[in-house]
């Protein structure tokens, strides 16, 4: 099959011979699959002419140049891929030549050989190349474990391990971040859908609320920039008063713990206000957790703030190797972030937690450089006047950059 599909010069031909093999194929071949196209399966389903939307494919394919990079820790190509990716991301109109695509941002060189192979042959090469690549596959598989960087994947692949199995077979000494990362993958690979992530903040509010009831709780992220889905569900926690603030997430911890619900969880103590103008590092109290979710159907959902924990549930909620599977169980695993931020530095953290990374790390860069401003999700720090700047909103922040403001809609980069 990999053959054949090789072979075809375009997206319509690789349509036509699916057609014309459609049954023969052994049924553990997923052709969409082994193509990764997900416009191209899209198409067929809805009738559409195949060719109609070579931008998805244009970026995925960007995207993939771009992780290949980062697995190699060239920041400089990862910075030029995502860089044409999120381009081609924000294009309002369909990319149809190559001539429409010459005077686009950050695609020239490199890019632009990529977007012209697409273009005209529905592929790229060096694309189909890094995919069935085995240390670009691995190095996917492993990063997807949650707890497991670059730097880590690629001394494991040094070490032989090329799957999950190999992992545990390898005795490799895993950090407790790793073990709840590797136990609960199956569930953690899977998309947080908008629906899962309201009801995570459902009980991110219920188990706040217990211990300061006016507590102010914001969804950040992903979800505040309007997607679908995600693979964690990010929240900022404040208060007008600091003090209310204080032990607020070791409580909500230990509440979340004795429920059962708690499966894996990590708090990052605040650190000292850091004063270095040019410091992008984050240093909110923050809680890295995975929590059980509780199904939608589930009682535990209905009723969270009164229902006390029957012994049934909580082994099966504390005790995920259980043999129930993953149809029969109440509850599935989610990544969740807490972070929590004084009033003072809300705005900043809003700014920063609504990511997307890329459109972060683009603002700080123009901040930086044409303004002399360093921003981070503490504050902005003006480095010819040597002071800080104080914003209660986002908005304050973009008219000091001197920046239109964008909604978080418009942050997807
Ligand atoms: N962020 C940050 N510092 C960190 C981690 C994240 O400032 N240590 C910012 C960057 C984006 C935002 O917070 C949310 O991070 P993610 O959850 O990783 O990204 P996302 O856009 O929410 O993506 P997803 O929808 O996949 O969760
Ligand atoms: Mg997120």
């Amino acid at each position: 099959v990999t053959h054949v599909v090789a072979e075809q010069n375009s997206h319509s031909d690789v349509l036509a011979w699916i057609e014309k093999h459609e049954g023969q194929c052994v049924p553990s071949v997923n052709v969409p699959h082994l193509l990764d196209v997900s416009w191209f399966t899209e198409s067929m389903s809805s009738g559409r002419p195949v060719n109609v939307e070579p931008r998805h494919n244009l970026k995925n394919a960007l995207e993939i140049l771009a992780r290949s990079a980062f697995f190699q820790e060239s920041d400089v190509r990862y910075l030029g891929f995502t860089r044409a990716a999120s381009t081609l991301k924000a294009l309002p109109y369909k990319l149809q030549s190559v001539n429409q695509a010459k005077d686009l941002p950050w695609c020239g060189g490199h890019c632009m050989i990529v977007i012209q192979e697409i273009l005209e042959h529905g592929m790229c090469r060096e694309v189909e190349v890094i995919k069935n690549n085995e240390h670009y596959q691995t190095m996917e598989l492993l990063t997807g474990i949650y707890g497991v960087g670059v730097r880590t994947a690629q001394r494991w692949f040094k070490e032989g391990i090329r799957n999950l199995s190999d992992l545990k077979t390898m005795e490799c000494k895993l950090t407790a971040e790793q073990v709840s990362g590797l136990r609960h993958c199956k569930d953690l690979q899977q998309q947080v859908t908008l629906e899962e992530a309201e009801r995570v903040g459902q009980l991110v509010k219920d188990t706040l609320q217990r211990f300061v009831p006016d507590v102010h709780i914001t969804m950040t992220g992903g979800f505040r920039r309007g997607k679908e889905v995600g693979h964690d569900v990010d929240f900022l926690i404040t208060h007008p008063n600091e003090n209310a603030l204080s032990g607020l997430l070791e409580d909500a911890v230990g509440w979340l713990e004795t429920q059962g619900l708690l499966l894996y969880h990590h708090l990052k103590k605040r650190k000292p206000a850091l004063r270095s103008a040019s410091s992008s590092m984050d240093s909110h109290e923050t809680c890295y957790a995975i929590v059980a979710l509780p199904s939608s159907s589930s009682p535990w959902n209905t009723d969270i703030e009164v229902k006390k924990c029957n012994s049934e549930d909580a082994e099966r909620i504390a005790h995920p190797e259980s043999p129930n599977s993953l149809n029969s169980r109440t509850w599935k695993a989610v990544r969740v972030d807490l972070v929590v931020t004084p009033q003072a530095e809300h705005a900043y953290a809003l700014l920063g937690w609504t990511g997307s990374k890329h459109f972060e790390r683009e603002l700080r860069r123009y901040s930086l450089r044409e303004k002399k401003l360093s921003l981070n999700s503490h504050g902005l720090y003006d480095l010819e006047k040597s002071c800080f700047l104080p914003a209660q909103t986002e908005e304050e922040i973009f008219l000091h950059l001197g920046l239109q403001y964008l909604p978080p809609s418009d942050r997807n980069a």
